[in-house]
């Protein structure tokens, strides 16, 4: 059985499910492998404009598969190649959207986190339990939950382990939209195929300067921003929008 299969249940939306779900989608080392060729393969994809991620069963994933752990050391952890891993996903030039039931817990939270929006079941939870194992977050936890929560908040979780609920992920800023357990996926789906009904290329370039310019100096950021806006005066798909606003038609976006 595959650990990570991939549907197309809507026009131009792939949705990744982790499949270990006895193990609570816990990231195994070959679960993470599978995670990383699925997310290149899905760049690569011209068919595909949005990228949903879920977990099979009641959780998103419990993180760092534990027992692959145990008897390790550092170099066997570096030449595990995982920088590798979360690249292929941080990297993915299309919009990612997690959907969250369940638990998000260590590498599963930092896997949420990686993705561009977040839509959590109102039962879900989200935490970097890494110090109860004598270790600490090594997907960009730290500094993730650091820039959703704020210093001190974020501290609070780390250096506890406690999690937080999908409303108080919510009310933090780390949670785009909570939604009723029963209709997560759907609506993860439904907001999928929103904003795979929009231009690809302005989609691409708006989460490609909210990432680069995230942490440039507000100057640079801002000229980021105004050369790409420039640019997509370019496109077709631009000409047609405005031309289908003043017909009083829907437009039709063909990415170019
Ligand atoms: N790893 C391995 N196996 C796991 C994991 C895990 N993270 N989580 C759950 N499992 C397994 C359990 O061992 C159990 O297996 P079995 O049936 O064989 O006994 C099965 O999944 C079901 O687990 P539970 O009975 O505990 O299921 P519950 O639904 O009761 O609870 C929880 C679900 C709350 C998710 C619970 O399983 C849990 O707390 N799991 C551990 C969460 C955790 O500590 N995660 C952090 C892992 S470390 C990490 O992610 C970052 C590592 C960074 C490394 C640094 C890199 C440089």
């Amino acid at each position: 059985m595959s650990l990570v299969t991939v549907d197309h249940p809507g026009e131009a939306i792939a949705l990744v499910t982790l499949n270990r779900p006895e193990q609570r989608n816990a990231l195994s080392p070959e679960l993470r492998e599978a995670l990383r060729d699925t997310f290149l393969g899905l760049a690569r994809d011209e068919s595909v404009r949005v990228v949903v991620v879920t977990g099979a069963g009641k959780t998103f994933s419990a993180g760092a598969d534990i027992r692959s752990m145990v008897d390790v050391g550092p170099y066997d952890m570096m030449r595990r190649g995982d920088e590798e891993n979360w690249a292929a996903i941080r990297q993915c030039p299309k919009p990612v959207i997690a959907a969250v039931a369940g638990h998000a817990l260590g590498g599963g939270c930092e896997l949420a986190m990686h993705c561009d929006i977040i839509v959590a079941g109102e039962g879900a939870r989200f935490g970097q339990p890494e110090v109860r194992l004598g270790i600490m977050p090594g997907a960009g936890g730290t500094q993730n939950l650091t820039r959703a929560l704020g210093r001190h908040r974020a501290l609070l979780h780390l250096l506890t382990g406690d999690s937080l609920t999908a409303r108080e992920a919510f009310d933090a800023g780390l949670v785009s939209v909570v939604v009723p357990d029963e209709v997560l996926r759907e609506r993860a789906l439904e907001l999928a195929g929103r904003i795979a009904a929009m231009p690809p290329l302005a989609v691409r370039e708006i989460k490609r300067v909210v990432h680069a310019g995230a942490d440039a100096p507000l100057d640079v950021a801002l000229h980021l921003e105004r050369r790409a806006a420039y640019m997509l005066f370019d496109t077709q798909d631009r000409r047609e929008a405005m031309q289908a606003f003043l017909d009083k038609r829907p437009p039709t976006f063909g990415g170019r």
